[in-house]
């Protein structure tokens, strides 16, 4: 019987520092699910320069993540961790990928007429064409699962759809993903605008909790955060600042939302509001500290993440090589 485990893929874009949404969805969702898959973990820097990124804050933001990676728990006997850039074969599969996916398929993204809309009068084609580079980065490690947000299970259906055609052509050349919305985890909502998630890029400096906040930073957020107007406290999808608070609390303690509930009788939203701060600060204070101890020896990160890229790079390449045999470009001789 074959014991070798399922594979599981995952990125975050370093288009700013990483939010508490990106750690209590995704990162410690990894840690829990690292050791029962073959895990690879990476900084998804190509999708991030599908909007403007200053340079020195994108490679200091990529180094952030990974650095961040660590902290929260990644072990690398389970997991490869690495730079979406460093290995050239994502981009490579990309092309050939665009080359079998529709206009059409592309144009119903979701995310394309989100991001297009906010992008204004010139929208890059690399925001078009994201979903396919997505494709590559899960097609190449012949992913069995990906973990993904409600938002990205459109890209995920694509990718299944990308992968059957070019089976349907030329063999099996890729496994088809399944998407993996793991119950565990929550979806963080901007603290000023809580119909909306937590978001790096396009939530307001107090709408997002970025792990890089300091305490007082975060203290201020909360207390600032939109609520509405009444006094109970309550779970319930017409109180969505509130529902986020307490969604907040239990994806940190893994209680249920009607124990958190229960404990806030007869008590006020500012309560809720300090509480909440403080189990967020309490949580991310030993992973702040360990992302430093990270941070602060760049070499050893730097090597870490060369032997990562390098790991990848060699099941990359043996996806990437049977698609271009496949497909009939002419074989290298060197
Ligand atoms: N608010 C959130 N709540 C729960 N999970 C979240 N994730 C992101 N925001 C939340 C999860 O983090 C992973 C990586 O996401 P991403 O950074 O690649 O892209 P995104 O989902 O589009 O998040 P952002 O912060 O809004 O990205 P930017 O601003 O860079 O475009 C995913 O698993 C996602 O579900």
């Amino acid at each position: 019987m074959s014991t070798q485990k399922k594979i599981m893929v995952s990125g975050i874009q370093p288009t700013n520092k990483l939010t508490l949404g990106n750690y209590l969805g995704a990162l410690k969702n990894w840690v829990k699910l690292q050791t029962e898959y073959e895990c690879y973990f990476f900084a998804v820097d190509l999708h991030a320069i599908t909007s403007r990124q200053d340079p020195k804050e994108l490679a200091a933001n990529t180094y952030f993540a990974l650095a961040t990676y660590l902290a929260a728990g990644i072990d690398l006997n389970h997991a490869t961790i690495f730079v979406q850039s460093h290995v050239r074969q994502h981009p490579e599969l990309a092309w050939v990928l665009n080359c079998f996916t529709y206009m059409g398929e592309l144009s119903r993204m979701t995310q394309f007429k989100d991001k297009s809309s906010r992008a204004g009068e010139t929208i890059p084609v690399g925001l078009f064409t994201y979903p396919t580079l997505m494709a590559s980065d899960i097609l190449l490690y012949q992913a069995d699962l990906v973990p993904v947000g409600a938002d990205q299970k459109q890209h995920l259906e694509l990718t299944r759809d990308i992968a059957i055609r070019i089976n349907n052509l030329y063999g099996d050349l890729f496994k088809v993903p399944e998407p993996f919305i793991p119950n565990i985890g929550a979806r963080i909502m901007d603290l000023q605008s809580p119909e909306n998630k937590m978001s790096k890029s396009v939530s307001t400096d107090m709408g997002a909790v970025f792990l890089s906040d300091s305490a007082k930073e975060i203290e201020k957020k909360f207390k600032r955060a939109v609520t509405d107007s009444g006094t109970e406290i309550s779970y319930s999808q017409d109180k969505p600042g509130i529902k986020n608070l307490i969604d907040i609390q239990c994806a940190i303690s893994g209680k249920k939302p009607q124990e958190i509930v229960a404990s806030y009788q007869g008590k006020l939203y500012g309560h809720l509001k300090v509480d909440t701060a403080n189990c967020v600060i309490g949580e991310l204070k030993p992973l702040q500290e360990q992302t430093q101890v990270f941070l602060s020896d760049k070499a050893e990160l730097q090597r870490i993440l060369s032997k990562g890229a390098e790991k990848a790079a060699v099941k990359a390449e043996a996806t990437l090589r049977k698609v271009y045999d496949a497909i009939g470009f002419a074989p290298t001789h060197s």
